[in-house]
């Protein structure tokens, strides 16, 4: 096995190193900055956007966060973080899997409008309005989902918390998370795990998108 996973701070790629540490699986990570690394030819002939995370496996490149989930799952699973075709827990699993893009992509939007837009004159108070309410409704419908039980499924932690853990990692920015109690916790319990926290940049680390401990505060 030969592991090599692009990576920026606390990226969607984030999601990719914390289950390749959960795996314990060895890999070379590659810290790309968040701006012109990601669009060197070098980067452009492996991930055709330039966005992270980008996996590669051998002869094999892989984009797109949720599919690289399931494929370490499928490769390497020695912890039951998998639910294979056939189990029973299957079909909650990919709804999970892919649920963890939908919340992120409010968090992707709010991004772009409080980090990325630089000119505040150029950010649109209406579109951070409406992505933080499609935000918060996307983690209420975790808040009913964890009312009795620790994790997504009901046998227990797996990948799917990884990806959805990753998604409440990025949307505490942008949302207060403590409005919702046990989306809160669940978020809490998964940030204890030490293959989350050696995912996440070393302090002093530079080349962070999120510098802020919080971005909803300063529009309050
Ligand atoms: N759906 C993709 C989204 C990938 C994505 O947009 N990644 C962001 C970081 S969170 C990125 O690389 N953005 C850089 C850019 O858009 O230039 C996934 O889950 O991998």
């Amino acid at each position: 096995m030969s592991l090599v996973l692009y990576h920026c701070h606390e990226a969607r790629s984030m999601r990719s190193l914390w289950l390749i540490n959960e795996l314990d699986l060895k890999a070379e990570i590659v810290t790309l900055s968040f701006g012109d690394q990601l669009r060197s030819d070098q980067y452009l002939s492996q991930h055709p956007l330039g966005r992270v995370p980008c996996l590669i496996d051998g002869e094999t490149t892989l984009f797109e966060s949720g599919a690289i989930t399931e494929w370490l799952c499928e490769q390497y699973d020695d912890k039951n973080l998998w639910r294979a075709p056939g189990s029973q827990e299957r079909a909650e699993w990919l709804q999970w899997l892919h649920y963890a893009e939908t919340i992120c992509v409010h968090v992707a939007s709010l991004t772009q409008q409080q980090i990325v837009i630089y000119d505040p004159e150029l950010r649109s108070p209406t579109v951070r309005k409406l992505e933080t309410r499609r935000l918060e409704k996307a983690i209420e419908v975790l808040e009913q989902h964890l009312e009795e039980r620790d994790y997504l499924l009901e046998s227990g932690f797996s990948a799917v918390d990884v990806g959805i853990g990753y998604s409440l990692h990025a949307a505490r920015l942008f949302t207060d998370l403590s409005q919702f109690p046990r989306a809160h916790a669940y978020y809490l319990r998964l940030a204890e795990r030490s293959a989350f926290q050696e995912s996440l940049p070393e302090p002093g680390a530079t080349n962070r998108i999120y510098t802020q401990e919080n971005y909803w505060l300063e529009n309050e």
